[in-house]
């Protein structure tokens, strides 16, 4: 045929790999292994194409690996568990999952028509018991090692559903439903010891080369460590509650002469026994309640105070007395729960003093300040100390070292390290995640469900019909017998976040025991993942919580390996222009139509339309482009290498029609050349020109692939068609077609069986090796070598690059023009720049 027909072509081509077996992973295989991840998705309904991009990316590696001769594992599943099934459920009265799993049907189908080489016999869905009951397990072996505690801790209450919210649902300080105002309140809750990893998993991302850089700082900076000092401020007098001194944690110990006030947590102790004693701090501490407990609501909430009356006298001058403050801007999980607050050079005591009228007193300036320079906002940089007594002239690293020293000779102080990171709360007031395995029993406390009885299976009877978490209320399910006493208890009805979920599906995916979660050996064939690929919006928090789980486990001897991930890519966004409509209305690329003079016009109403910025597809903006017509339309592999053809992986991908058609133009290029070949028979090395092009295609395509620049692969191979377009029937050209087909499969599998076939090669390209190129025939050009004779230059020779000395001599040597300026007599010296210049010296 003259054209290739993905429509054809795509699904036998699927068909025969998967009767094949093609791409699933052999745990014994004697090859060398490797691991390709991309993250899995959550079946939110569809496929957009963002995942194609990023299912793309991984498949090419995948597929270049196997080709390279690797025993490749390259799964995929489904982060099945989470919100958005069970808001389907409240809005739409269908069961969370149906709903999910009827996603995952849609889904998985849509995956399999884009052709990426899979083992879905590994599928797994993190929703389904044989997958979350060995996630119980494990959480019964973390609660084992002492990694897992129960403590108070806030949440988001919405006063009118009377229930928890996540953090998702809290919008703008509102219940997502209710629209009233969110509270925090105090629960019990379940959580994970990350803290204990705080300094292991900040040092191992120096071991983690293979990462983008901006990821490792943006760990870095969540991990959060900082070198500080803690120390006590005495009371004047005696607070209620008999407290007789209060600590604070600084990092800017510098700053001590600039201090205007001493401000305590609303949860801190001695805020409670004042709230005990008198009304009005009550009062106070319930209004900072208001408002989420996610870290942006707290940053961006109204700073509010209340003076206590209570006094605390200055470290370095028993005269000096700072007022004492309850602040809603200090939490009482940070540090020591309370602070000094330094207007001049922290910009919340800045907001702080300004609103209350405290004082605002400099105490370290910039080169260009001194003393007296007024502060208009706060100044936050490093500098030297001013009106500081004894610190004055110090620079501000010179004065945190000798505040740190006295108070630590004094003994009132002593220099610490603080972590940002908080142990990770695990605990969600929903139904649709995995159930927390344990039992909570009125004489025993909570007790870990037994091993022989789990998975604790989610009950299908649950209702939505009003807010809340349905294990709360359900009839039977959260009745239990308490496994040491036998008494009557109860089950936990929260679930785990499904963070969780994601934690380890990695080691899942490596090895599926029926009744482990893993097994030791046959994960440690595949682990690290060589690479994992995925969006820059896991950066912080699903990567910690992966890098945290694996730690976990090699601390109890469960895995041999630190880290999860050798080599990490992020890659961008698929973006879109966006369109408005005249009143405002975001409208879809389908709505607008072309007007005259390149205006556009809405289909609708014909009124025009205002072009918006190039955004990240998203449905808020009505800027996507559902893949599923598009491969319709033009078949897998176009829809692929549009996928890999424009931008840098790393950076946002435009997509546009024209982009995808030039896509599907190039795969019907390679076809026309595979019908062109003309069987001729002469050797190959006929058309060492085109020889030379093949081998560097092949070098340059490798490489960029290993690199995942597959922008640059693409390029090759275009340079590569050209080239071969160009060139007239030999067989060098026919070879050259055949290694432009074999190059091409990874990045287009569907066209490059075909074209295998039509080729008359037996087997298929899946099974193909990737070509081997001659590092010799890379060399191709010719370099011009200036020939001079003492300086003077007098002739120029073409050679070829890289001669070695010798003979670059011989050939200067031999020039006619030199002879006649030696005029017979030898050289003294000969001066050799190679590929560049031969200098004689007569
Ligand atoms: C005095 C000071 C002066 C501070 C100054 C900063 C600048 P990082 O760097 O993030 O670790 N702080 C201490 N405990 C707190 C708490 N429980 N809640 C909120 N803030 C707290 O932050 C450390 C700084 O945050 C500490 O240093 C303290 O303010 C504040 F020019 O002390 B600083
Ligand atoms: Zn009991």
């Amino acid at each position: 045929t003259d054209r290739f027909d993905p429509a054809a072509a795509d699904p036998r081509w699927q068909k025969r790999w998967e009767e094949a077996k093609s791409f699933s992973a052999d745990s014994a295989s004697p090859k060398p292994k490797t691991y390709v991840l991309e993250m899995f998705p959550y079946p939110s309904g569809r496929i957009h194409m963002g995942h194609v991009r990023n299912y793309t990316m991984g498949d090419v590696l995948a597929r270049y690996r196997r080709m390279q001769g690797f025993e490749v594992l390259h799964p995929m599943g489904w982060d099945a568990f989470g919100m958005p099934a069970e808001n389907a459920a409240m809005e739409k009265g269908v069961h969370p999952g149906g709903w999910t799993r009827a996603n995952i049907a849609t889904m998985r189908a849509q995956l399999k028509r884009l052709g990426f080489a899979l083992d879905w016999d590994r599928e797994l869905a993190t929703c389904e018991p044989d997958y979350y009951g060995h996630e119980q397990a494990l959480f019964l072996d973390l609660m084992g090692a002492g990694l897992v505690t129960r403590k108070e801790s806030e949440v988001n209450w919405d006063p009118v559903d009377m229930t928890v919210l996540a953090n998702e649902q809290v919008i703008d300080g509102k219940g997502w439903r209710s629209g009233a105002p969110v509270e925090r309140r105090k629960l019990s809750q379940w959580f994970l010891k990350i803290t204990d990893f705080a300094d292991d998993l900040l040092e191992g991302l120096e071991s983690l080369d293979q990462w983008p850089d901006k990821v490792r700082l943006m760990q870095e900076n969540w991990i959060g460590k900082s070198r500080g000092l803690q120390f006590c401020f005495r009371f004047v007098g005696t607070p209620p509650g008999g407290a007789c001194d209060v600590e604070v944690f600084t990092t800017r110990p510098d700053t001590i002469f600039g201090a205007s006030f001493v401000a305590l947590s609303p949860g801190h102790p001695i805020a409670e026994a004042l709230a005990a004693q008198d009304p009005k701090v009550a009062e106070f501490i319930a209004k900072c309640a208001a408002g989420g407990t996610s870290e942006a609501d707290i940053e961006t909430a109204e700073k509010l105070g209340f003076d206590t009356g209570l006094e605390v006298v200055h470290p370095f001058d028993p005269e000096w007395r700072l007022p004492v403050w309850i602040a809603n801007f200090v939490l009482m999980e940070y540090g020591a729960g309370a602070l000094y607050g330094v207007p001049a050079h922290d910009a919340r005591d800045f907001e702080f003093a300004v609103k209350y009228d405290l004082p605002i007193r400099r105490v370290v300036a910039a080169p260009t300040q001194d003393g007296f320079t007024p502060v208009t906002e706060a100044e936050t940089e490093h500098g030297v100390a001013v009106n500081s007594r004894f610190l004055d002239g110090l620079s501000t690293a010179e004065a945190m070292t000798a505040v740190i020293r006295r108070a630590e000779e004094a003994g009132w102080g002593k220099g610490t390290t603080q972590y940002r990171l908080r142990d990770w709360g695990v605990s969600r007031q929903r139904y649709w995640g995995t159930p927390i395995p344990v039992i909570h029993c009125d004489k025993c406390g909570p007790v870990g469900v037994p091993r022989d009885q789990l998975p604790v299976v989610l009950p299908e009877d649950v209702t939505f019909d009003v807010p809340g978490n349905p294990l709360d209320r359900h009839p039977t399910w959260n009745k239990a017998n308490c496994p040491k006493c036998g008494g009557a208890a109860r089950r936990e009805t929260d679930t785990l976040d499904t963070f969780v979920d994601s934690s380890w599906y990695f080691l899942r995916f490596a090895s599926q025991p029926a009744d482990k979660p893993f097994d030791r050996r046959e994960a440690e064939q595949w682990l690290p993942v060589a690479q994992y690929i995925g969006g820059v919006e896991h950066a912080i928090l699903h990567l910690l919580y992966a890098r945290f789980w694996t730690r976990a486990l090699e601390h109890m001897g469960k895995v041999g390996f630190a880290e999860p991930f050798k080599g990490l890519f992020t890659q961008g966004m698929v973006t879109h222009e966006t369109y408005k409509s005249q009143d405002g209305r975001w409208l879809s690329p389908d709505e607008v139509e072309a007007g005259e003079g390149g205006s556009l016009l809405e289909r609708a109403t014909h009124s025009s339309v205002q072009r918006g910025r190039v955004e990240k597809m998203s449905k808020s903006k009505k800027n996507t482009i559902d893949p599923e017509p598009i491969v319709d339309r033009y078949g897998a592999d176009a829809v692929r290498w549009f996928m890999l053809s424009d931008s840098p992986p790393e950076r946002d991908l435009e997509w546009s029609e024209s982009g995808i058609e030039g896509a599907a133009r190039f795969t019907q290029r390679v076809w026309r050349l595979v019908q062109s070949v003309s069987g001729a028979s002469g050797a190959s090395g006929e058309d060492e020109e085109l020889d030379r092009k093949v081998h560097r295609a092949v070098a340059a395509a490798g490489a960029a692939i290993e690199g995942l620049q597959f922008n640059k692969a693409v390029a090759a191979l275009y340079e590569l068609t050209n080239a071969i377009e160009r060139a007239k029937p030999s067989a060098s050209r026919d070879g050259a077609i055949r290694t432009l087909v074999l190059l091409a499969a990874p990045m287009a599998p569907h066209l490059a069986e075909e074209a295998w076939v039509a080729l008359g090669e037996q087997g298929m390209i899946a099974d193909a090796d990737w070509p081997k190129h001659d590092p010799s025939l890379l060399i191709d050009e010719t370099v011009t070598l200036a020939v001079q004779v003492n300086g003077k230059l007098r002739d120029t020779i073409p050679a070829a690059r890289g001669l070695p000395r010798e003979e670059a001599e011989a050939l200067a040597l031999a020039s006619p023009k030199v002879q006649a300026q030696l005029g017979g007599k030898a050289p003294r010296k000969v001066i050799v720049v190679p590929d560049r210049l031969v200098n004689i010296v007569a």
